[in-house]
């Protein structure tokens, strides 16, 4: 069997205001539009990965969060209605989405070998979080991919960030080493906004544009600065810097996927293209592609 590879690497932030501006037949709110240098970002990226080749696509969500250890889709299919608990105004999504089982039971069971805490999670009725819908959504509007979904487990919270880095850098290694084995073609994506802090209420219309910007110059600067070393290819700078930008900026990378997603590229030294940047009610959120597949000749 042909040695398996991961083709492309993405930061890909999941806020459901994105799908709610493009109105997909999937969501029911429906919007004038609005975020659309993010939602041009999104296409750009598309755009870029169009005429690469992949068999599954892999995401690791911050909104399912699990307390005991890290959980895989485990099951062929979910189909439910998804919800956001704090924009129900915004977010009504009627989804149906395909697992690889296969491949998620093949990074599950390295990782158990490897020590870590795992499970597969197997209950039919489970609702699959936003965060993953919505970077799934975004990412493939088709769903014409099947999908690892692997948990968001919340070593921050229970005890650092130091801690939960040092767990998702061993399951980044170890995802890699299961692509590597599967013989499969896999993008991998990291489902989480830069900065943080949002707004504290919502602006009569959503959508208006003229009430978006960055909560703080403090965010905007730590969102700057974690761009720059994507754009030139500094990313262990980043994770070196991962516990004062996950804090002082209230970062979501304390889900870890960021952590992970450096993980399994091998934390590059190549430049990330940058696909786009915006914010939404005042987070910073930034789509950038790791493009694998035009580095790897030169490792
Ligand atoms: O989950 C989110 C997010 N990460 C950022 C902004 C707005 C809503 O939802
Ligand atoms: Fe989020």
């Amino acid at each position: 069997m042909t040695e398996g590879e991961i083709v492309a690497g993405c930061l890909a932030p999941h806020p459901p205001h994105l799908v709610y501006a493009e109105n997909p037949p999937q969501n029911e709110p429906t919007a004038e539009g609005g975020w659309e240098q993010l939602r041009w970002g999104y296409e750009r990226l598309r755009e870029s990965l169009a005429g690469v080749e992949y068999d599954a696509i892999v995401v690791l969500s911050p909104h399912w969060q699990t307390y005991i250890g890290t959980h895989f889709l485990g099951l062929d299919n979910f189909k439910d209605l998804s919800v956001d608990p704090v924009f129900p105004n915004l977010f009504r999504y009627h989804y149906d989405l395909d697992i690889d089982v296969e491949l998620a039971q093949q990074i599950h069971d390295k990782a158990k070998k490897a020590g870590l805490s795992v499970q597969m999670m197997t209950n039919p009725d489970f609702r699959v979080d936003y965060g993953t819908i919505t970077t799934g959504h975004l990412f493939n509007p088709k769903w014409d991919k099947p999908l690892v979904v692997i948990s968001s487990n919340r070593s921050t919270s229970y005890y650092s960030v130091d801690v939960m880095q040092e767990m998702m850098i061993e399951l980044g290694k170890v995802t890699r080493e299961a692509i590597k084995e599967s013989g499969k073609k896999v993008v991998v994506l990291a489902s989480n906004s830069l900065s943080h802090r949002h707004f504290t209420t919502e602006s009569e219309v959503p959508e208006d544009m003229s009430k978006e910007h960055i909560t703080s110059h403090a965010m905007h600067l730590w969102d700057m600065r974690i761009i720059e070393y994507m754009r030139s290819g500094q990313c262990q700078r980043i994770l070196d810097e991962m516990p004062e930008f996950t804090e002082q900026a209230l970062a979501e990378t304390d889900g870890g996927a960021f952590s992970w997603l450096l993980s399994t590229l091998e934390v590059p030294s190549y430049p990330a293209i940058l696909h786009g940047y915006g914010t939404i009610i005042g987070t910073g959120n930034a789509i950038v592609e790791w493009p694998v597949y035009k580095y790897k000749e030169a490792k």
